[in-house]
């Protein structure tokens, strides 16, 4: 099995509303110090934990040569998990540097949160502080891998070109299970579509959405 992380980060926000919510607490019990004044304080909560929560994904595409398995291109971590309804901010560095036949029109950017998707021309490093191009497609001859799921109850596709970075938001559906698929050419055989394009953990994997 892959391993995997994400981290979490929409607490920040639930936090910031609940020290605002102890501020006003505290002005609330100064003018009136009766038992009541703490029950307005717990109301708020609920207000707080309606807000969308946001989770970032980390990814990186291996080439077979840097993971030791020739001709076996793998997604790092390629099964992963997210909270149902979450906007998941996605950053994948592809170390490929070779494009592969893509499937036709999945070099479209679908899905995603505004349609578009971030393209940094760099993948070591702090490649957040590069310059980036905002996309809603590239060219079907620069796709060395894509993300995509065309399964029922999501559906998303972001092409990836050779030796880059690329960043996107989506909205994570309701809790289950979806499986993912790299739609460009880029496993063994004849076609392809062989070895990695074909095996859980390499170029398709599984999202698994908790409640
Ligand atoms: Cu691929």
């Amino acid at each position: 099995m892959r391993t995997h992380r994400f981290l979490a980060i929409g607490l920040l926000a639930a936090v910031t509303v609940a020290a605002a919510a102890c501020g006003s607490a505290a002005s609330v019990s100064q003018a009136a110090p009766a038992p009541g004044a703490a029950q307005t304080v717990a109301s708020a909560a609920p207000a707080a934990t309606a807000a969308p929560v946001e989770v970032h994904l980390y990814m990186s595409i291996l080439t077979g040569g840097q993971n030791g398995k020739k001709g076996w291109p793998e997604y790092i971590p390629a099964n992963f998990t997210v909270p149902a309804n979450a906007i998941v901010d996605v950053q994948i560095r592809d170390f490929d540097d070779g494009p592969a036949t893509v499937s036709t029109g999945m070099n479209q950017v679908k899905g995603t949160v505004g349609g578009t998707m971030q393209v940094i021309d760099a993948v070591n490093g702090p490649v957040e502080q590069q310059p980036a191009k905002t996309l809603t497609e590239i060219p079907a001859n620069d796709v060395a891998h894509t993300l995509t799921f065309s399964g029922k109850g999501f559906s998303l596709n972001v092409p990836i070109p050779p030796t880059s970075t690329v960043e996107f938001s989506f909205k994570a559906p309701a809790a289950g299970t979806y499986l993912w698929q790299c739609e460009s050419a880029c496993g063994t055989g004849t076609d392809g579509w062989g070895g990695p394009m074909a095996t859980n953990g390499w170029m398709q994997g599984i999202m698994t959405v908790t409640q």
